[in-house]
């Protein structure tokens, strides 16, 4: 590599200004866009390395996905379409906040520890969502990826997921799928199409409003719209017009348990919110009396674990089904899951890079997390052998029929990561299947009622967890505060963590009762606000 045009590329065009740190998150790094022009710059170069490490193609992703306009982020995505190791992610943060004065020693450091040969080839995906700042930072990643000579393909704007499918394709020689937009696309519908050819079903109804959060999921919606015909009519709102995920999309619904801005009056419609990136994907309705209900990541995944469980039994295979939730799983999904689907159910931090790896000890891993982040994964020798049994003519139809049906169900997913508008279709698919209307699906179980807020703290990392974030170590007193005021409601359950994409502190409360829930969250709030260095006004009770 050269290294002096590295240097000096680093120095005159994207000089670290060293105005604050930035940290490797849930997510990747996400800041104030005017942070991030050279963090951008050394992860293309770093992006390069990685790829020459690894010998396959790496991604490179601009979003600040639920955040709103201002911030912008990366997310680094690896050969099989997870999420950066975790190994990596120190050399990342390091390599983002070293003066520029230490870059070149610091790459060569990287090359001799990791045992990188600087002559493998290389070469990186990268795209971005939809915001301002996405462009000049692609150019700073674009410059860091050329001034360390990796070969890039800029697949300019588009989603997260299709990302993460673009770079898994491009390492399995096509095998997943066409490592094009054009591919992803009539591979989700294709797959959609051949459940709803396999089965009439005149109770579904084919029509959604989708809220895409003013995002790039508008400009996919479209595109999938385009080729879905009348299978399935996508009415989007929020589309673009609008700013970005302000009073809209999945987080915003998620958590302020009520509809976003522009959704339709009308009572019993699906309604569907994305976010951002549109990896994320809640439903919700408006019931008769105008009354909001949530359909959110726990009942999807429980919609299609449930669906899944039945196929395996149908197709008498041999397949260990697995559900992964975090802590922020509504306690009612979990006993559902648990008891009356009797489905093996984990529980890991939040971020989808933990839920992912977890999933993946099962031979199908459903995993969710309740905003909406999730998929499903299959093992490649449980797909073989799922496809086999779906052509062996020995087997019984009615097994053989269930195979097949697995197949076509896991085709539907886009197993790289989680992909709002993949688990759309899914979800889409099995409503179909079952010939189910939204307020059925929701009558599976009841949720408790829960609240999510956001405290303002002088410096986030005080707040330290333990537990899959269920326990909080530090600072001291908070989490025997919090268990007392667990104590004083029946069904009571809260936690506290630092969250890894907000300066903020996360706070989750829920018990069975409505009346008592917003009270929970606000002592628990106030209990954060008190002992971890609260900033601005103390919560109201
Ligand atoms: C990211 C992660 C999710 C995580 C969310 C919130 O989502 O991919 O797994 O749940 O951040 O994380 P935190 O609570 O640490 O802020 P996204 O959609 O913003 O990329």
């Amino acid at each position: 590599m050269d290294y002096n045009r590295i240097d000096s590329i680093s120095r005159s065009q994207h000089p670290n200004k060293q105005l604050t740190d930035v940290q490797y998150g849930t997510a990747g790094f996400r800041a104030k866009s005017d942070l991030l022009d050279h963090v951008l710059y050394r992860m293309g170069i770093l992006t390069v390395l990685r790829s020459k490490q690894k010998n396959a193609t790496i991604g490179l992703m601009i979003t600040a996905s639920h955040n709103e306009e201002p911030d912008n982020g990366v997310k680094l995505v690896d050969p099989a379409g997870e999420m950066l190791d975790s190994s990596w992610e120190l050399i990342a943060t390091e390599l983002a906040n070293i003066p520029d004065s230490e870059l070149v020693n610091a790459l060569k450091k990287i090359i001799k520890d990791e045992n990188i040969n600087e002559d493998s080839p290389s070469s990186v995906i990268i795209g971005r969502d939809t915001r301002e700042s996405g462009w000049s930072l692609s150019r700073a990643a674009i410059d860091g990826i050329n001034a360390a000579d990796g070969i890039i393909q800029d697949f300019g704007i588009i989603t997260t997921p299709q990302l993460h499918y673009l770079v898994v394709c491009s390492n399995t020689n096509g095998s997943y799928g066409e490592p094009t937009v054009e591919g992803y696309l009539l591979k989700l519908v294709n797959a959609l199409l051949s459940i709803k050819k396999a089965k009439n079903n005149d109770l579904y109804v084919g029509e959604i409003y989708l809220d895409a959060a003013n995002g790039v999921g508008a400009i996919a919606a479209k595109e999938f719209q385009e080729i879905l015909h009348d299978n399935l009519s996508i009415r989007i709102f929020n589309d673009g017009n609008g700013p970005l995920n302000h009073k809209c999309g999945a987080d915003y619904v998620k958590v302020q348990q009520c509809p976003p801005i522009n959704s339709p009056g009308k009572s019993l419609t699906r309604c569907v919110s994305i976010d951002g990136d549109a990896d994320r994907v809640i439903y919700y309705y408006l019931d008769d009396s105008d009354k909001f209900h949530l359909l959110d990541g726990d009942r999807i995944a429980t919609l299609i674990a449930s669906y899944l469980k039945e196929l395996v039994e149908e197709s008498e295979l041999k397949i260990q089904l697995g559900l992964v939730q975090t802590a922020y799983a509504n306690g009612a999904s979990t006993t559902y899951i648990s008891e009356f689907l009797k489905i093996p159910v984990v529980c890991t931090e939040t971020g989808v890079k933990h839920l992912h790896h977890k999933a993946l000890e099962f031979d199908v891993g459903v995993y969710f997390e309740a905003n909406g982040h999730g998929t499903v994964v299959v093992k490649d020798s449980v797909l073989k052998m799922i496809r086999t049994a779906s052509q062996n003519m020995n087997l019984p139809k009615k097994c053989r029929t269930a195979s097949s049906k697995l197949t076509s169900l896991i085709d539907v997913v886009n197993q790289t990561v989680g992909d709002a508008l993949s688990d759309m279709l899914l979800v889409e698919a099995i409503l179909y299947v079952r010939g189910w209307d939204i307020v059925t699906w929701e009558r599976s179980y009841t949720d408790l009622p829960n609240r999510q807020l956001k405290v303002k703290v002088q410096d986030r990392n005080v707040i330290e967890t333990t537990d899959a974030a269920r326990k909080c170590v530090s600072p001291s007193g908070l989490q025997s505060k919090i268990d007392e005021l667990v104590a004083r409601y029946s069904k009571g359950r809260a936690f506290v963590r630092a969250s890894g994409t907000e300066d903020i502190v996360r706070v989750y409360a829920e018990c069975d009762s409505s009346s008592e829930v917003e009270k929970f969250a606000a002592e628990v709030a106030l209990a954060v606000h008190q002992l971890a260095g609260g900033i601005g006004p103390e919560p109201i009770i």
